[in-house]
């Protein structure tokens, strides 16, 4: 694990199932039609029980790529889910880079106004989406230290799914915050 203190704020990176995690919120890798899918979206949609999760998903009715939108955690430890829709990777020409930004600061937004004191992420579309990993840690990293500039936030958990990919994000936030 490592842990970054920026103002006062943790920023952690670690390696772990996000269903586990006991935190206020966990974020969500989710598609624009919020109807649950593969990778972490499965997972999240297993552990806080399927029925439930679907029903709310479907009184949202969606949301745009590069915004959020948050619903109860159910069955989860987390209090509350925040589905951010990451943008699928194209060639970078197709504002990939400010969707992803955006996936994460609506998040922290919306996280704020619910109260949300601790959150974490996955790396968002860096699975099936395809996004390159060094370069959506290196934005997954801006914005937590943003978000931990406006001091809403005492914890912040880059949650990886992978060693290799903790190291890359371990490494993206030593660099930016130091920066
Ligand atoms: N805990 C933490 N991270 C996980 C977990 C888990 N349990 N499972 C997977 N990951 P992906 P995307 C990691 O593909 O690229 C879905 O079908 C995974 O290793 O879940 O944003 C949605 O419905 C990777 O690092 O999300 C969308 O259609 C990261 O989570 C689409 O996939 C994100 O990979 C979204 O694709």
């Amino acid at each position: 694990m490592t842990t970054v203190r920026h103002g006062d704020t943790a920023i952690e990176v670690i390696t772990a199932d996000i269903t586990t995690l006991k935190v206020d919120a966990v974020v969500n890798a989710a598609n624009q039609q919020l109807k649950g899918g593969g990778g972490v979206d499965g997972a999240i949609h297993r552990a806080a029980g399927k029925a439930r999760l679907q029903e709310a998903c479907r009184a949202i009715g969606g949301c745009p790529t590069g915004e959020a939108r948050i619903t109860d955690g159910f069955d989860l430890p987390a209090r509350h889910i925040v589905h951010a829709v990451g943008p699928r990777w194209k060639d970078g020409t197709k504002d990939e880079d400010d969707l992803l930004a955006g996936a994460y600061r609506h998040s922290f937004a919306l996280a704020a106004e619910h109260a949300v004191r601790s959150i974490a992420f996955p790396a968002i579309s860096t699975g099936i989406y395809g996004f390159p990993k060094d370069r959506a840690a290196t934005i997954a990293v801006s914005q937590c230290l943003a978000a931990a500039d406006s001091g809403k936030f005492e914890r912040i958990v880059l949650c990886c799914f992978s060693s290799e990919d903790a190291e890359i994000h371990a490494s993206a936030l030593t660099r930016e915050a130091t920066s």
